[in-house]
C-alpha cells in the first residue's frame, strides 16, 4: 500500500485496540461488581464503568476499525491509493472523532457520562459528552467523505458502471452509516444538548429514544456490513476460493440499504407512547431484514463448498476438511459466523412481538449482542486484523502470531459462550439487564440466578484475558513483527456467476425506495411522539 494511507488507517486501526484494551479492562471491573465478585473502588459506579464499557466498545472499537478496514479496502480496489483530497479528509475526520471521544471518554470518567451507551433521556450528561458524542458522528461524516469521494474519483477515471465488490460493499455499509447517523445527530443537538446546557429545562424523551433508536438498529448493521464484506470478499481467497456469485452478494447488501433503518422501533415494543400497529409495521420489516443474512449465510457455506472442491474435495462434506483450520485469518472469523446463528435466532426472538414482552430489558439481550456484536462481528475484526496489520506496517504474520491468535480466538470463544449463554438463560429466568442490584432481595428467584452469575464472572475473565493478548498481538503486528509483504486477500468470482445486473449499483434507486421505507416507518410515530406527548408533563415536550 501507499505508505501515507497506510499511516492513515494504522492511526484508525491503533485507536480501535486502545479502545479495546480500555472497554475490556471496564467490562471486567463492571461483571466482577455486578456478579458480586469485588466491590468498585473510589467511589467508581457501576452505571459509570457500564457506560465506559459500552461507549467504548460499542462506539469507539466498532467505528475506528471499521473506517480504517474500509478506507484501506477502498485505497486498495479503487486506484490503488488515495487521492490526495480523499486522504486529507480521512485525516480530518480522524482529528475530529478523536478529540470526540475524548472528551466523551473525559466526561465519564469524571462522572458526568453516566448515561449509557445509548444516551438517550431521561438520563442527563454534561455537554461535553454530548458535544464528544456530536463530533464522533461529524468526524466520522468527514472520514466517509473520504470513502465517497475515492469512490466517485475512480467511478469517473474508468467510467465504468460496477465497481470493485469490495468498494460496492464499503459504500453501502457507509451509506447506511451516514442515514442512520442523522437521527441521532437531530436527537444530540436539538434535543440532548440544548437540554443539558440548561437553555431548555424540558425534554420529550420518547422522541429522544425514537430518534436514538432509529439511528441504533442500522448502527449494528453497520457493524455487521463490515464483517460481511470481509465474509464475502476476503475469506474466499484466504480458503483458496471464489466468490459464490457477484450479484447475490451485492443484492444482499442492496437489500441492506433498504431495510436496515426502517426497523428501529422493534428496540420500543414496550414503549408506551408509540401505537401497536405501527410497532407491527418494524416487526414485519425486521423479519425482512432477515432475509438477506440467511443469503448470506447460503453464499459463504457456498463459497466454503467451492475452495474445498477446488482443492480435490471429494464426496458430500469432504471440502469441510481441506478448510485451513489452523490458520487465524480464516479461524476467528468462522467461530464468528457459527455464533451467529444462534446469535441471529435470538435476534428473531427478540423482533417476534409477543416474545420480545419476555425477554425485554432482561440478561437475554445483552446475552444477545454478546453473540452478534462482540463475537460474530468482533471475532471478523479480529481475523482482519491478523492479516491487515502487517498489511498496512509492511510486516507478516509469523506461525508464532499465527498460533496465538488461535488461542486468543479460543479465548474469546469460550468467555463468550460462558458469559453470553449464562446472559441468555439468567434473562429468561427474569434477571434484568443494566442494574447493579435488583429489589428482590433474598428471593429464591435471585438465588436461582447465582450459578449463572457464576458463569458470567468467569467468561469475563476468559475475555479479559482475551482482550490482552488481542491487543498486544495487533500492536506487536503494528511495530515489532518482522518487515516483508503481506497481501491484502481479494476473492475472484467463480466464472461460470451470472452477470451482475447495473442496477444493483445505482443509488439513487436503492436510497429513494428507503426514503419512501422510513417515511412509512417513521412519520407517523414521530408525528405521535411530538404531539401526543402529555401536555406540559416533565420530560414530555419536545423542548
Ligand atoms: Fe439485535 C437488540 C433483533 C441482529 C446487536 N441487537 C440488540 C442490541 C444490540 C444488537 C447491540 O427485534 C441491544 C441494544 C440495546 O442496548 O438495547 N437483531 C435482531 C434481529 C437481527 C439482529 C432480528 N443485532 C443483530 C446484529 C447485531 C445486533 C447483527 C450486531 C452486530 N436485536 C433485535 C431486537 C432487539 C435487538 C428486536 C431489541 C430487543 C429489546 O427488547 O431490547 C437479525 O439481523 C439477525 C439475522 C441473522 C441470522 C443469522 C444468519 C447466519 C449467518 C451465519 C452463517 C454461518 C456460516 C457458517 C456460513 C438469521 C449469516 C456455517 C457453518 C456452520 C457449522 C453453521
Amino acid at each position: 500500500p501507499d505508505r501515507q494511507d497506510a499511516r492513515l488507517c494504522l492511526a484508525y486501526i491503533a485507536v480501535a485496540f486502545v479502545a479495546l484494551f480500555l472497554g475490556a479492562l471496564a467490562g471486567l471491573l463492571q461483571v466482577l461488581q455486578r456478579t458480586g465478585v469485588i466491590e468498585l473502588p473510589a467511589g467508581i459506579g457501576y452505571y459509570q464503568l457500564l457506560t465506559a464499557h459500552g461507549v467504548l466498545l460499542a462506539l469507539g472499537l466498532t467505528t475506528y476499525f471499521i473506517i480504517g478496514f474500509l478506507l484501506a479496502g477502498v485505497a486498495k480496489t479503487l486506484g490503488g491509493r488515495l487521492t490526495a483530497t480523499a486522504r486529507r479528509l480521512g485525516w480530518v475526520g480522524f482529528w475530529v472523532m478523536t478529540v470526540g471521544t475524548v472528551l466523551a471518554t473525559y466526561a465519564i470518567l469524571m462522572n458526568k457520562g453516566t448515561v449509557l451507551y445509548t444516551f438517550y433521556a431521561p438520563l442527563k450528561a454534561s455537554p461535553s459528552f454530548y458535544i464528544g458524542m456530536a463530533l464522533l458522528v461529524v468526524g466520522s461524516w468527514i472520514s466517509g467523505g473520504a470513502i465517497f469521494l475515492q469512490y466517485r474519483h475512480w467511478k469517473r477515471a474508468t467510467g465504468k458502471k460496477l465497481s470493485p465488490l469490495f468498494a460496492y460493499m464499503a459504500v453501502v455499509t457507509y451509506l447506511i452509516w451516514i442515514i442512520a447517523t442523522l437521527g441521532v445527530a437531530a436527537e444530540v443537538v436539538l434535543q440532548l444538548i440544548p437540554w443539558s446546557a440548561g437553555w431548555v429545562d424540558r425534554i420529550n424523551v420518547l422522541l429522544s429514544r425514537t430518534l436514538f433508536w432509529y439511528f441504533g438498529h442500522p448502527l449494528v448493521y453497520f457493524w455487521l456490513l463490515a464483517a460481511y464484506a470481509a465474509w464475502y470478499v476476503v475469506i474466499p481467497k484466504i480458503i483458496g476460493g471464489k466468490v459464490f456469485s457477484d450479484a447475490l452478494a451485492r443484492l444482499a447488501f442492496a437489500l441492506f440499504i433498504l431495510l436496515s433503518v426502517p426497523v428501529g422501533i422493534h428496540h420500543q415494543l414496550t414503549e408506551p407512547g408509540l401505537d401497536s400497529r405501527w410497532k407491527l409495521v418494524h416487526v414485519f420489516l425486521t423479519m425482512m431484514v432477515v432475509v438477506p443474512s440467511l443469503m448470506t449465510a447460503f453464499s459463504i457455506a457456498g463459497s466454503f463448498e467451492i475452495a474445498g472442491r477446488l482443492k480435490g474435495a471429494k464426496g458430500l462434506f469432504g471440502w469441510i476438511k481441506m478448510l485451513p483450520w489452523r490458520d487465524v485469518r480464516f479461524f476467528a472469523p468462522f467461530v464468528g459466523m457459527v455464533m451467529f446463528v444462534p446469535g441471529g435466532a435470538g435476534g428473531i426472538i427478540n423482533a417476534s412481538y409477543q416474545l420480545n414482552t419476555i425477554v425485554h430489558n432482561t440478561l437475554f439481550i445483552v446475552g444477545h449482542f454478546h453473540l452478534t456484536l462482540a463475537t460474530t462481528a468482533v471475532l471478523t475484526y479480529f481475523g482482519v486484523a491478523y492479516w491487515l496489520i502487517p498489511y498496512l506496517s509492511g510486516r507478516t504474520l509469523t506461525p508464532t502470531v499465527n498460533r496465538l491468535g488461535i488461542v486468543q480466538t479460543v479465548l474469546w470463544s469460550v468467555g463468550m459462550l460462558l458469559m453470553s449463554g449464562a446472559m441468555h438463560l439468567v434473562g429468561l429466568l427474569g434477571e434484568p439487564r443494566r442494574t447493579a442490584f435488583t429489589t428482590y432481595g433474598d428471593h429464591p428467584i435471585v438465588q436461582s440466578w447465582e450459578p449463572y452469575r457464576a458463569m458470567m464472572a468467569m467468561g469475563g475473565v476468559f475475555l479479559f484475558l482475551g482482550a490482552v493478548l488481542m491487543v498486544v498481538l495487533a500492536f506487536y503486528l503494528m511495530f515489532a513483527a518482522p518487515k516483508g509483504q503481506t497481501e491484502f486477500p481479494l476473492a475472484d468470482t467463480v466464472e461460470d456467476a451470472h452477470d451482475t445486473p447495473v442496477v444493483l449499483e445505482r443509488w439513487s434507486l436503492w436510497v429513494g425506495v428507503l426514503a419512501v421505507l422510513i417515511l412509512i416507518a417513521y412519520s407517523k410515530p414521530i408525528l405521535d411522539a411530538i404531539r401526543h406527548a402529555p401536555p406540559g408533563s416533565p420530560g414530555f415536550v419536545l423542548w
